[in-house]
């Protein structure tokens, strides 16, 4: 007569811990959620005001968009209004994008409006990822794919494993166009000129470098200054002041909503140009 284990272990159906069928969730979710972003139409660098309304649009033009901010929290500096006073200024022209996104706000002087800053920054991440643009947060980009003299994608890694200063490789995301909205800093921009030895399509060719402020003029130029800098990689926001060396504006943030939009508008186009 054969042995069999049944014999001393009878089998029971395998009933899951609530603790297992949690982990098993996030982690089976959170996986293909990674593997569904490893090519992209557009991978957008910085969760900015700029870089969420660009995922907004981009998403909502049918593009396969993710977003990745080194932080936490995505937002950029929009939570924090002026000196932690947590509300925002927008001027008239950008009114049609905070009505489409369903901010509430209220009219204040001169063609401006008002908004709470943490209502707005919350609002723009519902609607991108509502959308379907996908965040990644705890991302640092920390390079490009750069091939044929072109950005093709994003490098990425854990921000912890980058402020920690761990010998771990990256990762790598293809994306037919990147944005750079990593505000103030324009780092992607920064990189690809460093590392590749290219000209930009700046003034001088590199990253010029930001002006003191001019809100005004700050703003308008915002706009002019959003695009294609290289083949494949866009700057919105900040960034795009701080590469084509144009002023700061302060707490008035109609500017970086209307070069998401604009932003995600060049994207859209030159994402339907590769197809
Ligand atoms: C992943 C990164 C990386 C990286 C940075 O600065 P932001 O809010 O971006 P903008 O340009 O959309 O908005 C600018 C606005 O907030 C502002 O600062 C204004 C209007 N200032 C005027 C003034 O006079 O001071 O956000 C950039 C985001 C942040 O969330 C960073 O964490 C993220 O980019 N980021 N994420 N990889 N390498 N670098």
């Amino acid at each position: 007569m054969t042995c069999s284990p049944f014999d001393f272990h009878p089998v029971r159906p395998m009933i899951e811990s609530m603790e297992t069928l949690v982990s098993r969730g996030i982690i089976e979710s959170y996986f293909n959620k990674l593997q569904d972003c490893l090519e992209l139409d557009a991978a957008i660098v910085g969760g900015g005001p700029s870089g969420i309304v660009a995922a907004y649009y981009l998403a909502k033009a049918g593009h396969k968009v993710a977003l990745f901010d080194r932080k936490l929290s995505p937002g950029g500096g929009m939570w924090g209004g002026a000196m932690m006073f947590n509300d925002i200024v927008v001027q008239e022209e950008a009114l049609p994008i905070v009505q489409e996104l369903g901010l509430t706000y209220k009219p204040y002087r001169e063609g401006t409006y008002i908004i709470d800053s943490v209502h707005a920054t919350a609002g723009l991440l519902y609607k991108a990822t509502q959308a379907g643009a996908v965040i990644f947060n705890c991302y640092s980009v920390e390079d490009v794919v750069y091939k044929q003299g072109r950005v093709g994608g994003v490098v990425v890694n854990w921000t912890p494993v980058l402020r920690e200063g761990l010998h771990v490789d990256p990762l790598t995301i293809i994306s037919r166009t990147v944005l750079d909205g990593t505000g103030h800093d324009c780092e992607i921009a920064k990189t690809v000129a460093r590392k590749n030895g290219v000209r930009l399509n700046t003034a001088t060719g590199g990253v010029i470098g930001e002006m003191s402020m001019d809100a005004a003029e700050g703003e308008r130029s915002t706009i002019e200054n959003t695009k294609e800098i290289y083949p494949g990689l866009f700057v919105s926001g900040m960034a795009a002041n701080g590469v084509s060396g144009s002023f700061r504006m302060g707490p008035i943030f109609g500017g970086m909503l209307m070069s998401g939009k604009k932003a995600a508008e060049l994207m859209s186009q030159a994402i339907r140009g590769q197809a």
